[in-house]
């Protein structure tokens, strides 16, 4: 007996709960204790981070889009490469505001190109494919709806013309360094020789700034950081006291870890489902890292995972850069 398609998705939601409910549980039963903020995006996780975005202390967003606004015209000449025909992918392509900055740019100059814009949320992708056409007509555009790297392969199938990746944000800094290398070599793997990588950076600057844009006085972030506590209430059959915990953020300018956590305000047990989970008061639970780079990191990243950098666009202030590698 063949699924129905409302089956296939009814499994798929159960599967995803499941995994969920296996991250958090293995996560708060290891020392010390983890979430991971891959699970900060929700639908309320998504609009508190749209919060955060338009908040005077979140730097990184603005710098980004600064550098779209102003130097899209050489971004767009360094990506077109020799001017053939080329497929533009983004990864994690959220509502695409800066990167339309460059696809209006591309468009108005009649460069050949298909915008493939990969994101696991599918409101996201039916989003993009119904809105950017109606802003930037003539648009050839394939939503591409699942996980990074099978989207890819999907692109992959759908044209052989070259490649252009596009991840940016600094989303690459929600991993750890060892981490962000394996990714880059996963990407490169999934290229050709010759095709490119747009990656957006946060550096190095001022520990205060990086500090104050994580800790920032609305306590946007501390909504942010909580709204997951209240996320496995919702969706896990959690009993979280979301007031008894509270956001601490660390910035560490040796290592360029940023770091946040969630601490027990008391001694507390929580349930989740029929798991039983004991907090001694002021145990912390490592909620996200969002690491900033030099660029000389950044160039080591790009040799270590078979990448060549080759151009850079910096903000004014010098505080985020876009990278672009040659595989
Ligand atoms: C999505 N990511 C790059 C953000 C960052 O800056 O690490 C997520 C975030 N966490 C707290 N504030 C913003």
């Amino acid at each position: 007996q063949t699924a129905t398609p409302n089956e296939i998705m009814e499994t798929s939601a159960n599967n995803a709960i499941q995994t969920f409910y296996e991250d958090v549980i293995k996560g708060l039963t290891t020392t010390p204790k983890r979430l991971n903020s891959m699970y900060f995006y929700d639908a309320v996780g998504d609009k508190i981070f749209q919060e955060l975005m338009d908040c005077p202390e979140y730097y990184p967003t603005n710098c980004e889009l600064e550098i779209f606004k102003t130097k899209t015209a050489e971004l767009a000449q360094t990506i077109m490469g020799s001017g053939d025909a080329f497929d533009l992918i983004e990864l994690g392509a959220g509502d695409a505001t800066k990167s339309s900055f460059l696809l209006k740019h591309l468009q108005s100059q009649q460069v050949n190109f298909t915008y493939l814009p990969i994101d696991i949320s599918a409101n996201v992708i039916n989003y993009l494919t119904v809105k950017l056409p109606l802003t930037i007509p003539g648009l050839k555009i394939t939503g591409l709806n699942g996980q990074y790297f099978d989207m890819m392969k999907q692109a992959a199938a759908l044209s052989n013309r070259r490649k252009v990746v596009l991840f940016m944000g600094s989303n690459i800094g929600n991993m750890p360094v060892n981490e962000a290398v394996e990714f880059c070599k996963v990407l490169r793997n999934h290229l050709e020789h010759g095709d490119m990588a747009v990656i957006g950076f946060d550096l190095k600057k001022s520990p205060k700034t990086i500090l104050a844009a994580y800790n920032d006085q609305g306590g946007i972030t501390k909504r942010f950081n909580l709204n997951l506590l209240h996320r496995i209430n919702r969706e896990l059959d959690g009993n979280f006291d979301v007031s008894q915990f509270d956001h601490y953020a660390t910035y560490d300018p040796e290592t360029g870890a940023c770091k946040s956590y969630l601490i027990s305000q008391k001694e507390q047990t929580v349930t989740i489902g029929n798991q039983t989970i004991y907090f001694a008061k002021d145990e912390h639970i490592y909620m996200e890292i969002s690491q900033k780079f030099t660029i000389t990191q950044t160039d080591q990243m790009a040799a270590s995972s078979g990448f060549k950098p080759v151009d850079r666009f910096f903000d004014i202030k010098k505080w985020f850069v876009d990278a672009i590698w040659v595989a």
